[in-house]
């Protein structure tokens, strides 16, 4: 049958599963930027660019090889401005019988693709997308039955069934966790190495031009783009990691400095969610440069796990829980994002420089995002469904498979403790010893009282106080609770009347 073969921004591999009997002599793939999926949320411009670039060197790639692409550019006059309503028009326009899917990252896009089973007359294939080393299915097996679902437990037999870094039955070297290695502070005189920026050509020009020209008010700034827009660059992205930054990635993990957004991370989020790297050819390339003896199994074993089982395991979670999971509220967070995630614009130097590095590079590393801008929207009680959004919205590799499990799981511990077993919430000494941002702050991170005092010293006591009906019989959060119950009742009154005077005075006026 002729088919139609829909490749999303998000799918953009001569591997996905719609692709693999393509026949170029008769089938068509389209490929459509529209404004629906460009504006579901305000997304950051250069996440639009990015994946707008790639679509378009994707669609050349194919050409190249002799297939028919269907492009639908976003200032086509005729643009439907809809997934669905590209796909009507190309339906008519090629004389198609059957249309070609693969399962998309979003459930939001999952149920459209349902829809389109009974509202056009041809064949719809949804298949599976198997880029992930866990198929959905092995997943919820793994998942039946059990009360909590740890990470830890998943990715050890994620470990086995892949055979990355085993030896055998065992894991490499002994253990199956190096983190006591890793997290250190970054030492005054270590410094990150370059990374593999790439310089916009004609092409990404042009879309950025249009992207200035239709989201002209979007979050961030197009002033410091360097991602890739092809695959032949993010593999030379991640080979300048794996030869670089891996060796010290694990030992440097947590730890953030002002105006060293990257540090040793991967920085190839970005690729491996649009499709131009795998999963596994990632972690394969991190365990060669083990077994080349180029980096130590800390770094290595630690990298791995972000990839085979914290990213693996989240989208997991993501389609076992969905849809109730994006309205979970464990906490009854109720304050409205305040407008600091937007400008930048606060006397809290942990939080400007994070939203800094956000705005300038559509890009955090896990620590910034996890300890400094979650941990105070954890800490000051933020609506989750506002959070989600600007997460979703903030970073080049946002898609919400990924998104939400860390925001509602990780971050705000918003759907009562499933992915966490307590929430990561810190105090001001925390951000202190990781990285050096409060030694040019305003406020003193040692003070925990008075006008100078760092907000996150009183907020964390504040949040555990409000919370103390859900979060008081927590055994990971024993000890603080202890030292709360010995505290004089003038000092809980102080902290509570400190916390409600900050954040009342935060201002709140953006609408997302
Ligand atoms: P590295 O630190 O080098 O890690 C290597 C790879 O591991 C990453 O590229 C990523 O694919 C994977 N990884 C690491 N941590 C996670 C994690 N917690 N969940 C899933 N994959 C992980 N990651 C996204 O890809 N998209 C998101 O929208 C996203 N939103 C997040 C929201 C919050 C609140 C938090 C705390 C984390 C979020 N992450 C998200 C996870 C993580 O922060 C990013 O994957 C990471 O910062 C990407 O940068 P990197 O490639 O330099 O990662
Ligand atoms: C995120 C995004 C954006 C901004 N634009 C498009 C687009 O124009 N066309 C498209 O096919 N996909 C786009 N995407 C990705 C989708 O919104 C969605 O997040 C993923 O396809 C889910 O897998
Ligand atoms: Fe952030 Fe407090 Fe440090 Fe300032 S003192 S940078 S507010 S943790």
């Amino acid at each position: 049958a002729k088919t139609l073969r829909l490749i999303l921004a998000d799918q953009l591999t001569r591997e996905i599963a719609s692709l693999k009997d393509l026949d170029a002599e008769r089938d068509v793939v389209l490929m459509a930027e529209v404004m629906e999926e460009a504006t579901y949320v305000g997304h950051h411009k250069q996440k639009l660019v990015f994946l707008f670039a790639a679509m378009r060197a994707f669609a050349e790639e194919l050409r190249g090889e002799g297939v028919t692409v269907d492009y639908v550019a976003l200032d086509d006059p005729d643009n439907a401005g809809s997934l669905g309503g590209e796909v009507k028009r190309a339906l008519e326009r090629h004389g198609c019988d059957r249309l070609t899917l693969t399962e998309p990252g979003e459930w939001r896009v999952l149920e459209m693709m349902q829809d389109w089973r009974e509202e056009f007359d041809v064949d719809v294939v949804i298949r599976e997308d198997d880029r992930f080393l866990c198929s959905r299915a092995r997943f919820e097996a793994w998942a039946h039955g059990r009360k909590g679902l740890r990470m830890e437990f998943f990715y050890r037999e994620m470990r086995k069934e892949t055979g990355l870094l085993m030896d055998g039955d065992a894991p490499e070297g002994g253990q199956w966790n190096y983190d006591v290695e890793n997290r250190k502070s970054l030492p005054k005189g270590v410094t990150p190495p370059r990374r593999a920026r790439f310089a916009p050509d004609a092409t990404v020009r042009e879309v950025m031009a249009l992207v200035e020209a239709r989201f002209p008010r979007n979050f961030g700034t197009l002033d410091h783009y360097g991602w890739g827009w092809t695959r032949a660059q993010a593999l030379e992205a991640l080979d300048a990691f794996v030869r670089e930054a891996l060796p010290r990635f694990g030992d440097y993990q947590d730890a953030m400095k002002a105006g060293e957004p990257f540090l040793f991370h991967g920085v190839v989020s970005p690729y491996l969610n649009a499709g131009l790297l795998t999963a596994r050819e990632v972690c394969d390339a991190a365990v060669a440069a083990y077994e080349a003896g180029a980096a130590p199994l800390n770094a290595v074993e630690g990298f791995v796990r972000q990839i085979l089982g914290w990213r693996e395991y989240v989208r997991g979670v993501y389609w076992l829980k969905m849809p109730e999971y994006r309205d979970a509220n464990a906490l009854g967070a109720e304050r409205k994002l305040p407008d600091l995630y937007w400008t930048a614009e606060t006397d809290l130097n942990c939080l400007a420089q994070c939203v800094g590095d956000t705005r300038d590079h559509a890009y955090a590393h896990h620590i910034q995002r996890l300890m400094v801008l979650g941990n105070f929207a954890l800490l000051g009680g933020f609506r989750p469904r506002e959070v989600q959004d600007w997460y979703l919205l903030v970073y080049a590799d946002a898609y919400e498979w990924v998104e939400l499990p860390n925001v509602q799981g990780m971050a705000l511990f918003a759907d009562g403790g499933m992915l966490a077993s307590k929430p990561y919430a810190a105090s001001g000494a925390y951000i202190d010893r990781m990285s050096d941002y409060c030694k040019s702050c305003r406020y003193d991170v040692k003070a925990k009282t008075g006008d100078d005092a760092c907000p996150f010293n009183y907020l964390y006591w504040d949040f555990l106080i409000r919370n103390e009906a859900t979060l008081g019989r927590n055994p990971r959060l024993a000890m603080p609770y202890r030292n709360l119950s010995r505290m004089p009742r003038e000092r809980v009154d102080e902290i509570r009347a400190d916390a409600a005077r900050f954040l009342d005075g935060l201002p709140a006026t953006y609408e997302g």
